[in-house]
């Protein structure tokens, strides 16, 4: 089974999917080994790890080429995200077919406008496009596509430019009208009653995907038990795990003044070479370094 295969039967299959956040190839070699089904290529952790704001202050290219080496890297399914598709229908025409080609087996393509201003901000720019233009950027994702099995998420932004819950239903069924495979709906709010009442409404046929970052109180359990959402997204819990972690590290270096006490502490250096496919290069050698 191809992983595109493996992702379109994991959303045909009614079981919630669990797609982790990564930034390099590293975290999500990390993501695979703990048992997440897929990864997803934050664009918000991408944006982090270059210490520039998640507002296509990146290029398409520096994300791609990021999306070309986690998935030549782990053997589990990549979501990337998209943004708003780095342009009109036009652009999304020409950039699906490439993130396919990297290894990608699903888009997320948001509807807000180009440049976009990343959501969970507080008085974040949030404006979206017109319902009919962003069909016309789903059409075109979805023709774009070599393999049918690869996923065309549409992910609508209503509740985020705060639009109220009429206009995310309305735009989440025009989205799937034009082609969407699932739609995701993102929410700020700090309690799930947002999404809840969004889930609850939802009359589609597609399945939902969320992002419970702000409302991290809903468990998978509690997901999984609305029985409309296919698939969860943690959106940035690699690059604040690792800001923490390093932080921390580095702040008891400059306390201990030293190294000393904080190398217990650390994973080894054997477990970072094994990290790297250590193994695989010891059998290569052995064969063929003559
Ligand atoms: C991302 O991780 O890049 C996302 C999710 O798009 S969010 O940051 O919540 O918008
Ligand atoms: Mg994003």
């Amino acid at each position: 089974m191809t992983k595109n295969q493996a992702l379109r039967a994991a959303l045909d299959s009614g079981r919630l999917f669990t797609a982790m956040a990564a930034h390099n190839p590293l975290v999500a070699k990390l993501a695979e080994q703990a048992g997440f089904g897929g990864i997803w290529g934050s664009g918000f952790e991408l944006s982090a790890s270059y210490a520039v704001p998640d507002a296509n202050i990146l290029s398409m290219s520096t994300h791609l080429e990021m999306m070309r080496a986690i998935a030549s890297t782990v053997s589990i399914p990549l979501i990337a995200d998209i943004d708003t598709g780095f342009g009109n229908a036009v652009n999304v025409h020409y950039v699906v077919p490439q993130y396919e080609a990297a290894g990608a087996s699903a888009i997320v393509m948001e509807d807000k406008t180009f440049p976009k201003d990343t959501s969970l901000r507080t008085d974040g720019r949030q404006e979206l496009v017109r319902i009919e233009e962003f069909q016309g950027k789903i059409a075109a994702a979805s023709a774009a596509r070599a393999d049918r099995d690869f996923v065309v998420i549409a992910r609508v932004e209503a509740l985020i430019a705060g639009l109220g819950q009429q206009e995310a239903v309305r735009r989440g069924q025009a989205y799937e009208e034009a082609g969407a495979d699932a739609i995701l709906i993102h929410s700020r709010q700090k309690t799930p009653d947002e999404i809840l009442a969004f889930v609850k409404s939802w009359p589609g046929k597609v399945p939902l995907v969320l992002v419970p970052t702000a409302y991290p109180q809903l468990t998978e359990a509690d997901i999984a038990a609305l029985s409309k959402v296919g698939i969860v997204i943690y959106g940035n819990h690699a690059i604040r795990a690792a800001v923490g972690a390093v932080r921390e590290v580095f702040a008891r270096i400059r306390r201990d003044g030293g190294i000393r006490e904080v190398d217990a502490a650390l994973p080894s250096v054997k477990e970072i070479i094994e990290l790297q496919g250590d193994e695989r290069m010891r059998a290569v050698e052995a064969r063929y370094l003559k």
